[in-house]
């Protein structure tokens, strides 16, 4: 790749264009793009299991049918961002191999169980809520097929956020116990919220090629910062504490300031040692077992009617 050629495919950058697949990238943005769609789809793909644990034990009707929604919008999600680390070059079979052999990562933050109720209330409240601050801005990424898939994904992930602070709502003005169970939520999620932002500007690897390409128009901790000034007030509004003892709002900045971060957690989580590494990966490698059938037919047909065509 001549200097040329990366120079005018900076200058589009600058310029605020969109990358489209058929146009000139240097192998490192599509490597990047590549890693960071997948891994995104992989973790809604994942991110169905905590929550689909949930479907059966779902309180009423009503809402049965909003979680029954909210995992199948994280399924579609998955899919429309295979279909977008596809345009980069990468075949679905590739991408979900990585995923099954463990050499793909996805977030961490499906790795913690979901042991109660309210954890469904506390996924969609703060789980969503951290998607969504990520993702806004991803909707102005430099390469067109994912910004254009952040649109529609962000508008669904405000919905499961608010079905997500509103089974918080009804638990927090609910009986001690509904409270409680609401703490406990809150108590458990509050700190893998914070790390699905990532490691901290510093420790980040991808962040200074990520925002000259503007792939990423926020770093790690920027948005991590916004999230926790967004969030403090709702949990004031719940009458929940945040597990933050540290936590303090800086008058001089405008900003909370919290406590640090178990970043030797995360790093065990990353690695593959978290509380539901395991169960999470045997239960996709089963899933996607149990599917074969479901890929053996497509290709027979495929087959047969491409012998009709050609005949
Ligand atoms: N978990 O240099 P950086 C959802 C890895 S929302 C695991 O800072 P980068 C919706 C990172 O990949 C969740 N790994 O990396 C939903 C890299 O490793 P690598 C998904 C993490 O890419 C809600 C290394 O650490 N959202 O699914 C994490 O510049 C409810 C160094 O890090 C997205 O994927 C982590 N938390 O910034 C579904 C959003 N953080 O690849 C169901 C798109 C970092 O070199 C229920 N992704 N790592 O082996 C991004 O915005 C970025 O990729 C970041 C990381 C911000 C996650």
């Amino acid at each position: 790749e001549d200097a040329d050629r990366l120079a005018r495919f900076q200058a589009r950058i600058d310029a605020d264009e969109r990358i489209e697949p058929n146009d000139f990238m240097p192998a490192a943005y599509r490597r990047t793009l590549t890693r960071q769609i997948s891994q995104h789809a992989h973790s809604e793909i994942i991110g169905m299991q905590p929550e689909g644990n949930w479907i059966t034990r779902a309180p009423t009707l009503r809402r049965k049918a909003a979680l029954l929604a909210k995992v199948q919008d994280e399924c579609g999600h998955g899919l429309y961002l295979y279909a977008a680390a596809e345009t980069l070059g990468a075949t679905r079979e590739e991408l979900v191999d990585q995923l099954l052999a463990g050499r793909a990562k996805y977030s961490s933050i499906f790795n913690y169980p979901t042991l109660s109720w309210a954890d469904i209330g506390a996924i969609g409240w703060l789980v969503d809520g951290a998607a969504i601050m990520n993702q806004i801005p991803l909707c102005r990424c430099s390469y067109g097929p994912y910004a254009r898939a952040m649109i529609r994904v962000c508008k669904e992930e405000s919905f499961h956020q608010r079905q997500g602070y509103e089974i918080m709502l009804t638990l927090a003005r609910g009986t001690a116990e509904q409270r409680e169970m609401a703490q406990d939520a809150l108590n458990r999620w509050w700190w893998p919220s914070l790390m699905m932002f990532g490691p901290p500007d510093a420790a980040s690897a991808h962040s200074d090629s990520s925002m000259r390409w503007k792939i990423k128009r926020f770093s790690n901790d920027e948005l991590r910062r916004k999230f926790v000034d967004a969030t403090v007030p709702q949990a004031h509004v719940l009458g929940l504490s945040i597990p933050d003892p540290a936590l303090r709002y800086d008058e001089a900045t405008g900003h909370w300031e919290h406590g640090a971060i178990d970043w030797e957690e995360f790093r065990q989580v990353i690695a593959g040692n978290g509380p539901c590494n395991r169960e999470r990966l045997a239960a996709r490698r089963q899933a996607h077992e149990d599917g074969a059938w479901v890929r053996e037919a497509a290709l027979a047909f495929a087959a047969r009617r491409a012998r009709a065509e050609a005949a």
